[in-house]
């Protein structure tokens, strides 16, 4: 009787705060492994993220249905990409078209952008790896956040990036 109650409480909890299902509080991170289809599989440091080309943006974006304006500086998610050598077939048309990029916070929290979205020579988003914001490195965010200026909502300003990966989503 009172194991049936518990599991009832426990099932109502489970209802009540599912969506926050998935919610983890992130550890802080001080690398981003960069990997996948990639020539050179590189882990990033702030040093090593401050030896590529600055990029800085000032952004407005929507976090928790409240608007929010920010300026961050960091090195672009193509020029990361560049540097590591992303793997193309010569023999298909267009292959960077077929890739993604999966960036990992870690929580566990993903999203993906597309190369075309930030290859210069198609969408040309400057999709930045910003290891400020504000002027001041990131703190309990991380290492590095990504931003992308032309998204309306921060769902895809990962913060505490652990991972970025390329793959192939055309199979
Ligand atoms: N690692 C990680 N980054 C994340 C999230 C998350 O759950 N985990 N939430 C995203 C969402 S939904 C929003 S709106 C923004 C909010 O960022 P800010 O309040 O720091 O600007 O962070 C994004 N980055
Ligand atoms: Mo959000």
């Amino acid at each position: 009787m009172i194991r049936n109650f518990a599991a009832a409480l426990l099932l109502l909890g489970t209802l009540l705060f599912s969506d926050l299902a998935g919610a983890q509080t992130a550890p802080v991170t001080t690398q981003i492994r960069v990997g996948g289809q990639v020539i050179q599989k590189t882990d990033f440091d702030l040093s090593k993220l401050k030896s590529l080309p600055v990029a800085t943006a000032n952004v407005t974006y929507i976090a928790a249905g409240a608007t929010t304006s920010h300026s961050f500086t960091g090195a672009l998610l193509w020029d990361v990409l560049q540097s590591v050598g992303v793997i193309t077939d010569q023999t298909v048309k267009n292959d960077i078209l077929r890739k993604v990029v999966v960036v990992t916070g870690s929580d566990g929290y993903k999203v993906i952008f597309s190369l075309g979205e930030i290859d210069p020579f198609f969408g040309g988003n400057q999709v930045i790896v910003a290891y400020k914001q504000d002027g001041q490195l990131l703190g309990t965010d991380g290492v590095a956040r990504v931003v992308a200026p032309g998204d309306k909502a921060g769902g895809r300003f990962v913060s505490n990036v652990a991972k970025i990966a390329v793959r192939d989503a055309s199979q």
